[in-house]
């Protein structure tokens, strides 16, 4: 019989890789979509099938952590092995602007799935991973960070996501679920959303390079994250569901490197050489290029990037450094990507993207490129 798994957040970067993931695996995969007023399963197209033809094994229904009569629905109808709660209002920034909407989603989306399981007895059959967070650890107590370090929030998504972690802790003691929390630290890809730092630095050098955009707004650039890279961190999402007994887990990198350094190597990639002024944090902070043989748009001396305080964040998660040395020890696992490389995949996918809307605008076709910012 192969194993049914059910994803939250499937359309997320997150999401996307688990599902190609667990399909090469043999899984069959149910993940639930959000209606959207435009398409939004662009990051599954390639895994998608057509529910016309027999034996399916990639099945999507639209759902909402919002709506428990409906999650109660897929549940009752997908009976899965394996849920994985990857579903979220999931950018810091913005939920200082929608608090409430992120902990509805964030925290009590999950207990609503919890309950789900429970109401429909099948605590004893479906495997639950929880998509924690190094944002958990917030204002940090110990540096690194891992599974015992103690927790101190500095979001209304990191406080949301703190109600999650115990709920699904709760559940695995009070029920007998197995039920995990990944506590991990961030992960990018080519397919994360436009508004996460490394990838509104790799899409907005790349356009700049190509005479689509003329600078970068940023934030706290002095910010210091330990980066690994999404495809590596959704194989440990599902080792961790197949252990003998349910534990939480830190999944990091072990090494830490500033926003800046990321505009450094991502800059570097597109044959910028940058001269830095003035802090992350300083209002006045200007990056000008020093040479950019490589770049056609970029002239020395041009400003392309620039602080601007609306991305300062009302309380700022200044360090990350995860230690993940029970995964290793336990799970085996080890990252296989370093940042480095990361970078240079998402810039050379960036890239490919600038050139093709710059061929488009030089023939005075209209570009498909939303220029907002981020957040
Ligand atoms: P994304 O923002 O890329 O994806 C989030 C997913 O959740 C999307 O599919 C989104 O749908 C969906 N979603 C949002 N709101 C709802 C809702 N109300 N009901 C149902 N689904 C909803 O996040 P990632 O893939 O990067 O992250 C996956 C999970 O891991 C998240 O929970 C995140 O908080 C957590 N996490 C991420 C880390 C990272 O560095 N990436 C690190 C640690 C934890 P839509 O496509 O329609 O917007
Ligand atoms: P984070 O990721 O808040 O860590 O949450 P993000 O990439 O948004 O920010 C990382 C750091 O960069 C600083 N920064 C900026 N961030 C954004 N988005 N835009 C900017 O212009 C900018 N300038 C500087 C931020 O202040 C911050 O310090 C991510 C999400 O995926 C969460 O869901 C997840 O839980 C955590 O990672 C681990």
């Amino acid at each position: 019989m192969r194993k049914v798994a059910l994803i939250t957040g499937v359309t997320g970067q997150d999401g996307s890789y688990l599902a190609e993931f667990l399909l090469e695996k043999g899984y069959e995969v149910h993940g639930i979509k959000r209606r959207a007023s435009l398409f939004n399963t662009q990051r599954v197209d390639h895994i998608y099938q057509d529910p016309h033809v027999e034996h399916q094994n990639f099945v999507l229904h639209y759902g909402d952590l919002t709506d428990s009569s409906n999650l109660t629905r897929i549940l009752q109808e997908v009976q899965p092995d394996e849920v994985y709660n990857l579903g979220a209002q999931s950018h810091v920034a913005v939920s200082f602007e929608s608090p409430e909407y992120t902990a509805d989603v964030d925290a009590m989306g999950t207990l609503r799935l919890l309950e789900a399981i429970r109401f429909l007895g099948l605590e004893k059959k479906t495997k639950f991973y929880q998509a924690s967070t190094s944002e958990l650890y917030g204002l940090v107590q110990e540096t690194p960070q891992k599974e015992t370090t103690p927790f101190h929030p500095r979001s209304p998504y990191a406080v949301a996501k703190l109600y999650a972690y115990w709920i699904a802790v709760n559940y695995r003691e009070a029920y007998g679920m197995y039920a995990c929390n990944g506590i991990l630290f961030n992960h990018e890809s080519p397919r994360r959303g436009e508004t996460f730092v490394t990838r509104k630095i790799t899409r907005g050098l790349a356009n700049i390079a190509q005479g689509l955009e003329s600078c970068l707004y940023m934030g706290n650039m002095d910010a210091l994250r330990d980066w690994g890279h999404a495809k590596d961190y959704v194989r440990m999402q599902w080792l961790m569901l197949q252990q003998d007994q349910p534990e939480d887990f830190v999944i990091a990198t072990g090494v830490q490197y500033s926003v800046r350094e990321f505009i450094v190597w991502s800059a570097r990639e597109l044959g910028i050489e940058l001269d830095f002024q003035g802090s992350g944090v300083d209002e006045q902070g200007v990056v000008t290029s020093v040479s950019g043989d490589r770049a056609p748009s970029v002239k020395v001396g041009d400003v392309l990037v620039r602080v601007d305080p609306r991305y300062f964040r009302p309380a700022e998660v200044e360090t990350l450094l995860g230690d993940p040395t029970k995964a290793k020890e336990k799970l085996g696992w080890v990252p296989e990507i370093t940042a480095q490389e990361m970078c240079r995949e998402m810039v050379t996918e960036d890239l490919k993207t600038a050139r093709r809307h710059a061929l488009l605008k030089k023939h005075g076709l209209e570009v498909p490129v939303t220029l907002e910012n981020g957040s």
